[in-house]
């Protein structure tokens, strides 16, 4: 099978799994899980599970890593909706369709949201509950990943600086906690089920290629966001400008937003390889991200 078939094996194999994973639409109440499946079933690249699964066969071992990787889309999609709202970035189209509150109202979309967070908990819980030492350091690395400190603090941050010129060392902290620590966590996810999972400098090599290939992509999803339409991205484009937010772009211009894409990228396959293992489909994969449209 080639990188291209198994990329759609593995996308499909997420989303039907996801579909099983949530309440049925009729389930009551039924507006909120309509809400939930709205968002979730909605598409997406599924990049995050992707990271789980190919970091997962560096190292394979008979643990499944699928319920991680469902686990992490449940996170990112729930700051997906929340991001969205008015009160936050005021989308109205995602994932090629109309955001959460749009489609529904904002009270139901910043519930589905919030039944999104509890639902990847339950997924590992109840998963991995015959090794409950995997199943609590799945737990500490997406809660950590998901709090304060990492995805929401990035956000705040990111709201905070809006309209304003934040510095070099600002705008590392946003994209280091919004963007690239949910690619680390999945990084992290997958390579902590697999048979080296314990290995500590392993695991700290792959911290490393996270964090390297997080920034990476916000370097990439700053560009598309200037040179795709809103109908290539499935989302409203030329969003960053018009709501005031200092991007790779605006801060060093296309050609040096660029050079730092694909530097961050080279950096991350070079950790991977440093990890060593069966890395063909994930090195495959960074260079895919770098050059992806959407
Ligand atoms: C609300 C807690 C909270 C966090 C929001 C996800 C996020 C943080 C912000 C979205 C804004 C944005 C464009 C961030 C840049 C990187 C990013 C997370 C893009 C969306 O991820 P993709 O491109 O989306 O993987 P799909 O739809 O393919 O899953």
């Amino acid at each position: 099978m080639n990188f291209t078939q198994k990329l759609y094996q593995w996308q499909d194999l997420i989303n039907q799994s996801l579909d099983q994973c949530l309440p049925g639409p009729e389930v009551r109440p039924a507006q909120l899980h309509q809400a939930m499946r709205h968002s979730l079933q909605a598409g997406g690249k599924r990049l995050r599970p992707i990271l789980v699964l190919a970091a997962h066969e560096l190292f394979s071992s008979t643990r499944d890593p699928l319920p991680a990787a469902l686990a992490i889309e449940c996170i990112h999609t729930y700051s997906l909706i929340h991001d969205d709202l008015p009160a936050m970035d005021d989308s109205d189209l995602r994932r090629g369709l109309p955001t959460c509150h749009k489609a529904f109202d904002e009270a139901t979309a910043i519930l589905a949201g919030d039944a999104l967070q509890p639902l990847a908990f339950e997924i590992i819980s109840r998963s991995y509950s015959n090794e409950p030492s995997i199943a609590l350091e799945l737990v500490s690395i997406l809660s950590r990943t998901a709090g304060s400190q990492r995805l929401v603090g990035g956000q705040m941050q990111d709201l905070l600086s809006e309209g304003m010129t934040p510095s070099e060392e600002a705008l590392l902290f946003i994209h280091a906690n919004k963007t690239a620590a949910m690619i680390q966590a999945s990084l992290l996810l997958g390579f902590r089920l697999g048979s080296m999972g314990e290995d500590a400098d392993k695991l700290q090599l792959m911290a490393q290629a996270g964090e390297s290939l997080g920034l990476a992509f916000q370097a990439v999803d700053d560009l598309l966001d200037v040179t795709r339409s809103t109908e290539d991205l499935g989302k409203d484009a030329s969003h960053d400008e018009a709501s005031g937010k200092v991007t790779w772009v605006t801060h060093v211009g296309l050609e040096k937003a660029q050079a730092l894409a694909s530097d961050h990228t080279d950096n991350a396959a070079r950790f991977v390889k440093e990890v060593g293992g069966g890395n063909s489909f994930l090195l495959e994969l960074l260079s895919h991200m770098l050059k992806r449209e959407t």
